[in-house]
């Protein structure tokens, strides 16, 4: 199975996808089965893996208890290069392409390349863009970048182009988890017109109306994480 292929396929016959993000500083292990459960009740296409800021033992452990679980494919989605599990599906391999730190433009890339060479994840090349959300969210403060002006459409949508011409396979507009106001539909929109590659939106998404919106403007996949972990009862309530 080729996971980036399914998206494609996905897009091509019109099924929009949506990927629930858990963060390991915020989950419990022993809560793992009954939040695996809510996920199976959920719309969820994959799941999502990783945070900014977590810095524990049990990364692998809590994947592979997941993937007991669940039989959704596992994304990982890592705040840094010591978020690699082999339990996972894919590796969203991502660089941080609105900012202007090397570290996570392509630093933590290279560090990342000892684990990755005899892995056997499906690496997906993703363009990071995060977009300015009114808040300052934990990818600002830990990466140290400033993000893209959220009026500004013509630097975002040629950053996400570079993206696809630089050989990303994804690119992914994200608010920032927890973000007061999520990505703009005039944001999506426009980036969705000019690139040709898979488009995935997430940060600050609460609401059906607001995931409804993202798909809308042009969204292929969706991110869910903060309003699910605040309310496991988040996908019966839409
Ligand atoms: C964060 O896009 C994800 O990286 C999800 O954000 O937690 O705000 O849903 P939320």
């Amino acid at each position: 199975m080729n996971f980036y292929h399914y998206i494609l396929q996905a897009i091509q016959s019109k099924r929009k996808l949506l990927a629930i993000l858990i963060d390991p500083e915020k989950i419990e292990f022993d809560a793992i089965p009954t939040l695996c459960d809510k996920i199976k009740k959920s719309p969820a296409t994959h799941i999502f893996f990783g945070g900014s800021t977590y810095d524990g033992n049990d990364f692998d452990e809590i994947v592979k208890r997941i993937k007991q679980k669940l039989d959704l494919p596992v994304f990982l989605f890592p705040g840094d290069y010591n978020q690699i599990s082999e339990a996972a599906n894919a590796l969203l391999f991502l660089s941080l392409v609105s900012g202007r730190n090397p570290e996570y433009l392509i630093e933590q890339q290279i560090k990342a390349v000892k684990k990755l060479e005899h892995s056997s994840l499906e690496i997906i090349p993703t363009a990071y863009l995060l977009i300015e959300s009114g808040v300052k969210t934990a990818v600002e403060r830990v990466s140290q970048t400033k993000p893209l002006d959220r009026k500004d459409l013509k630097i975002i949508k040629n950053t996400a182009k570079a993206s696809e011409y630089l050989g990303m396979k994804l690119v992914y507009l994200e608010a920032g988890s927890g973000a007061k106001i999520g990505v703009s539909k005039e944001i999506i929109e426009a980036v969705k017109q000019k690139i040709n590659i898979p488009l995935i939106v997430g940060g600050g998404i609460k609401s059906a109306l607001e995931i409804e919106n993202a798909f809308t403007a042009g969204a292929d996949m969706v991110v869910i994480g903060t309003a699910f972990e605040e309310n496991p009862n988040f996908f019966e309530l839409l």
